[in-house]
C-alpha cells in the first residue's frame, strides 16, 4: 500500500496578531508550514458559544478542519480570577462587551477587584489547544500560568489582560518582559509544550 502523505501545512484558526505571534514562535521547531485565517479570509468566524475552554477550542478546531479539509490548531484560552469565582474565564474576551478593548476589559477587572488585598488576587491563565483533522481525529493539550492581578497597569509588551498580569517571582506584569521571556513562561507555552510531545505521532496516524 503506497504510504499516506505527511501533511506539510497546519492552519492555527486564529485572527488575534498577538496569538499569531505567539504562536508562529513556539511551533518553529515543527516542521509544518504555519498558515492562519488572514490565508483564508472568506472563512467566517466562529462563534465560541462554549462554556468550557475546550468546548469552543474544539468547536474552532473541527469546523476550520472539516471545510478547509486540512490539519487545523485552535485555543481557547483566558484568564481565571480565584476572587471572582474564575471569572473572567471563558468569556475573557469580551469581560466589558462584545466590542471591548483589552484596556476595556482589564480596566472592568481591576474596578471588580477594588479593595481586594494582594494576597486574594490569585489568577491563572488557562490555555486549551486541539488539533484536529480533516476526518475529525483531534488531539488536546492544556496549560496554566499562575500569577496575581496587580492594582495597575504595567507594560507594552503582549496583548490581552498582560498588563495586569503580575508574575510573583519577577515582580512584573506579563506586558513587562520580553516576549520571549513570556513565551517560556505562559500558558500557551505549556500547553504547546504537550502538544509537541504528541503531535509527531498524531500526524503519522492520520
Ligand atoms: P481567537 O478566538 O480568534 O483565537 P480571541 O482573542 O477571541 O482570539 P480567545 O477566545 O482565546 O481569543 O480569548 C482569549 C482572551 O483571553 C483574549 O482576548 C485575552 O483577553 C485573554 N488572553 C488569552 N491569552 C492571553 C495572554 O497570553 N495574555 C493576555 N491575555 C490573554
Amino acid at each position: 500500500m503506497p504510504r499516506k502523505k505527511r501533511p506539510d501545512k497546519i492552519v492555527l484558526a486564529t485572527r488575534n496578531r498577538g496569538k499569531i505571534r505567539e504562536f508562529k514562535f513556539l511551533l518553529r521547531q515543527i516542521p509544518l508550514n504555519i498558515l492562519t485565517l488572514d490565508d483564508f479570509p472568506e472563512v467566517p468566524e466562529v462563534q465560541e458559544t462554549g462554556e468550557t475552554f475546550f468546548d469552543n477550542a474544539f468547536k474552532k478546531a473541527y469546523e476550520i478542519a472539516t471545510s478547509l479539509g486540512m490539519i487545523t490548531l485552535a485555543d481557547d484560552s483566558g484568564l481565571e480570577v480565584d476572587a471572582l469565582g474564575g471569572a473572567p474565564g471563558v468569556y475573557s474576551a469580551r469581560y466589558a462587551g462584545d466590542k471591548a478593548t483589552d484596556e476595556e476589559n482589564y480596566l472592568k477587572l481591576l474596578k471588580e477587584l477594588k479593595g481586594v488585598p494582594l494576597e486574594r488576587r490569585t489568577a491563572r491563565f488557562r490555555c486549551v489547544i486541539v488539533v484536529c483533522d480533516p476526518h475529525g481525529a483531534w488531539l488536546k493539550a492544556e496549560g496554566v500560568w499562575e500569577g496575581l492581578i496587580s492594582f495597575s497597569p504595567r507594560g507594552r509588551y503582549g496583548f490581552g489582560y498582560d498588563p495586569v498580569f503580575l508574575i510573583p517571582d519577577l515582580g512584573k506584569t506579563a506586558a513587562e518582559i520580553p516576549p520571549k521571556f513570556k513565551n517560556q513562561l505562559s500558558h500557551r507555552a505549556n500547553a504547546l509544550r504537550e502538544l509537541i510531545e504528541l503531535l509527531p505521532t498524531f500526524l503519522q496516524i492520520i
